[in-house]
């Protein structure tokens, strides 16, 4: 390894996915650094010890003296800027930026930068299909899947990043070149003292950006600040002069372009109004970067999304399976219940539960007294939303899974939608929601 010699000490905290990959590109650079974790066994020490044997590492608490004698920290998003060893050490002089930030400074192309409540992984992968379709040489990660360093390594011609509130805390100049706040409902109230705080993070998406993607019916989404930028508007609730929308309802609706059609809702592979505006976010996204309306067209042909979200797993006497086990806040969740409940002929029978990150259950009452005939009850916080939702709807505590599956289908009759879409995070019960909706899938397979 060839080391440059800086009198900059240079501190990676939090030996995850960012830790690695922030490691991986100081040596790229040719930088040295050391690695802090405050945990005994953080996930990735084993891999990180065999790819850095010689860098210095301490695990097991935060080290106060060795913080506050860092120039620059590398903070991973899961770690909070609140946590009291980093504000010592911020007012010790460090400088204190995440993964993201680096990112912005060294990338050497355009990149679009995603962020929002829900639909995130949804737009930044349909907007790299978009780009594939296109001929763009393109790298999608972030928040979802590669960390943002280690796409750089991939030298594309255009990124796309799916960005997070915790990332974007750490982030003090994004300067994208495309940006979208997609929606803001309540998430992370464990990290943040109030909704406002959450929604400044995310808002943090709009500083430097050249352009952006405007969700209309997203009041939010709009930038507080605008020097200049370069808007597009998209939203699925009224037609404007090149806006991105949808053109009258039911059967005849076409995606269109000010008043122009684009494709009929029916050839869009994705399903639900929650994608559709998923989908106009794309548009306005690519067509701000300068993807042909044909590639991205043919994309939203082809793109069915991505599993755990709202994903059909089967249908067993007339009655359908969803797996939304990605629906991990009451924003998602609300979506979900109203999507499955108006497609159906019958009733939605909810598997709901977990660890509520400190939310305000209330959003899921009216949904819950449109379309749900019961709920099936689970996890840390399942009495939050067993108290949150009328009386009069059926509940079911469970245990497990299993035999959250089984009591679903003992309730289903055809025509109903057994849905699991949480409102929580999977933390209590499963390593992940994927291995959640895995769970759950397993278990319906095996009806
Ligand atoms: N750590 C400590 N002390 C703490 C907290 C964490 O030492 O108090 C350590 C952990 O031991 C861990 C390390 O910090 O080893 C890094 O953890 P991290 O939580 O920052 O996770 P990473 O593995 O770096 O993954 C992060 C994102 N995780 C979080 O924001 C919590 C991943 O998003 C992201 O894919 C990855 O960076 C690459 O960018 C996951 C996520 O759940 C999927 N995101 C949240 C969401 O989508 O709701 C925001
Ligand atoms: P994120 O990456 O922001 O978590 P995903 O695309 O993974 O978003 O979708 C997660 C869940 O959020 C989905 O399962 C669905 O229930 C819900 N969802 C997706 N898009 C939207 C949207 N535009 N508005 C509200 N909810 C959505």
């Amino acid at each position: 390894m060839r080391t440059i010699a800086s009198d900059k000490k240079v501190l990676i905290a939090g030996l995850g996915v960012t830790g690695l990959s922030c490691a991986r590109f100081l040596r790229r650079l040719g930088r040295s650094f050391m690695v802090m974790d405050s945990r005994e066994h953080p996930p990735a020490l084993d891999e990180f010890k065999a790819a850095f044997p010689h860098v210095p590492c301490h695990t097991g608490s935060w080290d106060q003296s060795i913080l506050n004698e860092s120039d620059e920290i590398l903070l991973s998003p899961g770690i909070a800027l609140s946590t009291p060893e980093f504000e010592a050490a911020q007012k010790a002089g460090a400088r204190i930026r995440g993964d993201i930030d680096v990112f912005a400074e060294h990338v050497k192309a355009p990149f679009v930068a995603i962020t929002g409540s829900n639909g995130k992984s949804t737009v930044t992968t349909l907007l790299g299909e978009m780009a594939k379709a296109n001929g763009t040489k393109v790298a999608i990660g972030g928040n979802l899947g590669i960390a943002a360093l280690d796409l750089l390594e991939e030298d594309a011609e255009l990124y796309v990043l799916e960005l997070s509130s915790f990332q974007l805390e750490t982030t003090h100049l994004l300067g994208a070149d495309a940006v979208t706040l997609l929606n803001i409902s309540e998430d992370h109230m464990d990290r943040y003292p109030d909704k406002l705080s959450y929604l400044r993070a995310k808002q943090r998406i709009f500083l430097g950006a050249k352009m952006v993607a405007v969700n209309d019916d997203e009041v939010l989404s709009s930038p507080m600040v605008n020097n200049d930028m370069k808007l597009a508007h998209y939203g699925l609730n009224s037609q404007d002069l090149n806006k991105f929308s949808v053109s009258a309802a039911g059967a005849g609706a076409s995606i269109v372009r000010g008043f122009d059609e684009l494709l009929p809702v029916a050839d869009v592979a994705l399903k639900g109004q929650h994608n559709l505006s998923n989908a106009l976010a794309a548009l306005a996204l690519g067509s701000l970067v300068g993807l042909r309306t044909d590639a991205m067209l043919s994309a939203l042909k082809t793109f069915k999304g991505l599993p755990h979200r709202c994903e059909f797993v089967r249908e067993l006497n007339g009655v359908k399976y969803i797996n939304d086990s990605k629906g991990t806040n009451t924003g998602a969740a609300v979506v979900a219940i109203e999507s499955m409940g108006l497609q159906a002929s019958g009733k939605v029978i909810w598997l709901a539960g977990g660890e509520a990150k400190g939310a305000d259950m209330s959003a899921l009452s009216g949904p819950a007294t449109n379309y749900v005939k019961a709920a099936v009850l689970f996890g840390a916080d399942a009495k939050l939303i067993s108290d949150a939702i009328d009386s009069s709807i059926e509940q079911r505590l469970v245990d497990s899974m299993s035999e959250a599956v089984q009591v679903a289908r003992s309730l289903a009759s055809p025509g109903d939608v057994v849905l699991l879409s949480p409102a929580c995070a999977s933390f209590d019960m499963f390593a992940n929601y994927e291995q959640r909706g895995e769970h759950f899938v397993r278990e319906v397979l095996a009806l």
